[in-house]
């Protein structure tokens, strides 16, 4: 039995080196300072961040397309007045804001908008984006970076001093979800595509990402799919992933995120925030890992459902790294539900958990909670193990630490076991 004394000094132990080391971040919509045009920051766009514009929206009566031609300062006070002063903000996205303030020090309870929105006018951006990394402990991050983005391919294109805790990933939704517009596209860039998949259009799209994963320095390739999205099958997605996607990840040694079962505009009003979740078949996932040992895949599920299937094919599949609790699973019950079903069916060669943070300040909270929940599922995952007599030394919770909040990821990106 494990005496009150030695499981207290367990607790402490796990919560200290949860809370004190640093974090990879594997996948954000950051950017590296050097794109200041699509910098994201302050108050007006923590509230407005698409999480809370869907939650906004269930008291909102305003219709949309009169709440998209206010200023964000305008629907920042729409939002503020329905999620925060006419309701109680209880919702993860709505903490979140709260948890944020609270680490950067301003006082919530006085229910203050125009004192909060003075206080971050004051700030100087860059020592405050380096408190943002700092309080969350975020160390490097990944960003989402797309040459089919207008304002961001000409940055690439110009060329910057990279930052080095800003890692590229490169996206290709537009790719292998609409090749017909991504076709026109890449024919406008030089790449002689023509409009069908000819084998000469597969080799201009393998050289299209490899001049791009060359020229951001790419970390894995990533897309987004729909939960209708099968593999084999004869649509334009699944032979570009086949015959392109897939092969020049084996040449270049990078690893392919897939993020499975987003369901795009759902309610198209909503812009961004009217995407949705579906159910994924991972009888798809299962061909692809089984199919293409030498092909490394980072999975996230969106759907709940699909969950302890992923978990069960991690156990199959070693070219298989699941991450993050993504988007509508990203709340508390289900973080706490998935990371400790993670850990007893998969162990630590997992990544738990990415911020998704669209906002620099969000990484605050979204660390933050989820440092409490790993804490609490990693400590009661040892005591279960000092009930047997085996007792993790510091060492061995730092090593295990290090692992989950980017050691593994690394380790997997390297191809290393
Ligand atoms: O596809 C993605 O990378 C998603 O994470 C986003 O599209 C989504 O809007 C988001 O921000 C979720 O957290
Ligand atoms: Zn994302």
């Amino acid at each position: 039995m494990t005496s009150d004394r030695s499981r207290d000094a367990m607790v402490k132990r796990v919560e200290k080196t949860v809370a004190t080391t640093p974090v990879f971040d594997i996948h954000t919509h950051l950017y590296d300072p050097a794109f200041r045009d699509l910098l994201l920051w302050g108050i007006d766009d923590l509230l407005t961040y698409h999480y809370l514009v869907s939650e906004g929206f269930r008291y909102l009566d305003v219709p949309y397309d009169k709440f998209w031609s206010l200023p964000k300062t305008g629907q920042a006070d729409l939002i503020w007045d329905a999620l925060f002063v006419k309701h109680s903000p209880v919702s993860e996205a709505c903490r979140g804001v709260l948890t944020t303030l609270n680490r950067l020090g301003l006082d919530v309870k006085k229910r203050d908008l125009p004192a909060v929105r003075r206080w971050f006018a004051g700030q100087d951006l860059e020592k405050h984006l380096a408190r943002c990394l700092e309080l969350a402990r975020v160390e490097k991050l990944c960003m989402t970076n797309s040459p089919f983005d207008d304002l961001e391919r000409p940055v690439w294109e110009r060329g910057f001093r990279r930052d080095e805790r800003y890692v590229a990933a490169l996206r290709i939704d537009p790719l292998l979800l609409d090749w017909p517009n991504a076709a026109i596209r890449l024919t406008g860039w030089g790449y002689r595509t023509g409009t069908g998949l000819s084998a000469s259009a597969i080799d201009e799209v393998r050289r299209f990402l490899a001049e791009w994963t060359k020229r951001i320095n790419a970390k894995y390739l990533m897309v987004s799919l729909p939960p209708d999205f099968r593999f084999p099958d004869k649509t334009d997605c699944a032979q570009l992933m086949e015959k392109a996607a897939l092969p020049h990840c084996r040449e270049s040694g990078l690893p392919f995120a897939l993020m499975l079962g987003v369901k795009r505009g759902v309610n198209p009003g909503l812009r961004l925030s009217g995407d949705g979740v579906g159910r994924s078949n991972l009888q798809s996932l299962e061909n692809l890992c089984a199919g293409f040992p030498e092909n490394r895949f980072l999975v996230t599920v969106l759907s709940r459902e699909n969950q302890q299937e992923l978990c069960v094919l991690a156990r199959k599949f070693r070219n298989l790294h699941i991450f993050g609790c993504w988007w509508f699973t990203n709340v508390p019950s289900i973080v706490e539900e998935m990371t400790r079903m993670r850990l007893e069916l998969v162990g630590l060669s997992v990544t738990p958990q990415h911020s998704d943070a669209r906002v620099p300040e969000q990484l605050v909270y979204k660390w933050s909670h989820f440092r409490e929940i790993l804490s609490r599922a990693l400590t009661d995952q040892y005591l279960a193990l000092s009930g047997t007599g085996w007792e993790p030394t510091a060492a061995e919770i730092e090593r295990d630490v290090k692992d989950l909040l980017g050691g593994a990821f690394e380790r997997f990106c390297r191809g290393a076991a």
